[in-house]
């Protein structure tokens, strides 16, 4: 292994620390605009920066958190002291970290299926997202699964994007976190969502392996085994947790540094239940096992702070109790007596 490789491994490992998670707060103008909404705020640049500051500085995040995903314009932004968020964060002991994939589009005659925008001038954005100070950056597919979907162009178009993306983010000494992620949206039942999951993570390693992307300097951000939002399946979460592990074990290399659940639109309280579950039945998977959650982590305090000043404090609590909570279950050791503990 070169010199430049086993940087990026470290970084690995390092985002991989036990105990910790990744933020992902790489909302795109679309998806952060949604947020708002739900909670009557404008969209502007400048709450975008209020809201961030307010994550980014919550008292003892370093706990918890060891690194955080960034939107392009939040790495370009500073805090009100005038620091960069990407310094901000390294000083805290937290690594930068950057969405680099540009969004999803129409996949050419596959009107219900999608696939992801970004490799075009990729090796020049991440030369300069690496100079901004980001060690990390990630990249997004997305899966639906219908009657047809999702075709087996669909996942060779998205998977052949993620293995260059993530060869491109290794050659700039940036560590990749390959996302495939199949949605909860829809009636299918968990079978359905275990059997694309299995299908979609052989066909990603096997493609990795074959474009010698180094293993040890990647991670996986996959979903969790779940029935579909529409469907009347129920599922526990030991149910939950062995589905997960048993997909896993069965596609994913040994070799790979670790692996960051995505929440995927489950309650705060469900997705930390699940991943509790998850580390609960994978005592002896190879890989650590975390999270890298949006959703789970932001709505409360999102709902809290709802853009007024005077709430900030108490919208970082309540962020930190989701980190923290999400940090014990990535050790198997969340228990629901903790959400009354707040
Ligand atoms: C924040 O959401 C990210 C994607 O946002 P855009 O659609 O706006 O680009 C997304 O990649 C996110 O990092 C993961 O899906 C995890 O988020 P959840 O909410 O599923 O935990």
């Amino acid at each position: 292994m070169n010199i430049e490789i086993y940087t990026v491994v470290n970084t690995a490992h390092n985002l991989m620390t036990h105990g910790k998670g990744i933020l992902a707060a790489d909302e795109s103008f679309s998806t952060i605009a949604k947020r708002f909404k739900k909670v009557n705020l404008d969209s502007t640049p400048e709450l975008r920066r209020v809201y961030r500051e307010m994550l980014f500085t919550a008292p003892d995040l370093e706990r918890y958190i060891s690194g955080v995903i960034m939107f392009d314009e939040t790495i370009r932004q500073r805090s009100s002291q005038g620091v960069p968020f990407a310094t901000l964060l390294r000083e805290r002991g937290i690594i930068p970290g950057i969405k680099v994939d540009l969004g999803t589009k129409p996949l050419p005659f596959f009107p219900q299926e999608k696939f992801t925008a970004g490799l075009d001038g990729l090796e020049e954005r991440l030369t300069e997202y690496r100079e901004l100070g980001a060690r990390f950056t990630k990249w997004r597919a997305v899966f639906k699964i219908g009657d047809t979907t999702p075709s087996i162009e669909c996942i060779k178009a998205n998977i052949a994007a993620l293995v260059r993306y993530a060869a491109l983010s290794q050659q700039a000494q940036l560590v990749p976190i390959v996302e495939p992620e199949i949605l909860m949206e829809g009636s299918h039942d968990m079978e359905s969502c275990e059997y694309h999951t299995r299908r979609i993570c052989s066909l990603l390693f096997n493609e990795l392996v074959n474009n010698r992307v180094v293993l040890e300097g990647l991670i996986l951000k996959p979903n969790m085994i779940l029935p579909g939002k529409n469907s009347e399946q129920s599922a526990g979460a030991d149910e939950i947790g062995a589905a997960t592990v048993r997909v896993l074990n069965r596609t994913v290399a040994p070799a790979v540094c670790g692996i960051a659940f995505l929440s995927g639109g489950q309650s705060s309280v469900s997705a930390t239940e699940n991943l509790n579950a998850i580390n609960s039945m994978g005592k002896s998977s190879p890989w650590s096992l975390t999270f890298s959650f949006s959703r789970a982590l932001q709505e409360q305090p999102l709902s809290v702070w709802r853009g007024r000043e005077e709430k900030i404090k108490e919208a970082q609590s309540a962020f930190i109790y989701r980190a923290r909570c999400a940090s014990a279950a990535s050790s198997g050791n969340y228990s629901s007596a903790l959400e009354e503990h707040k």
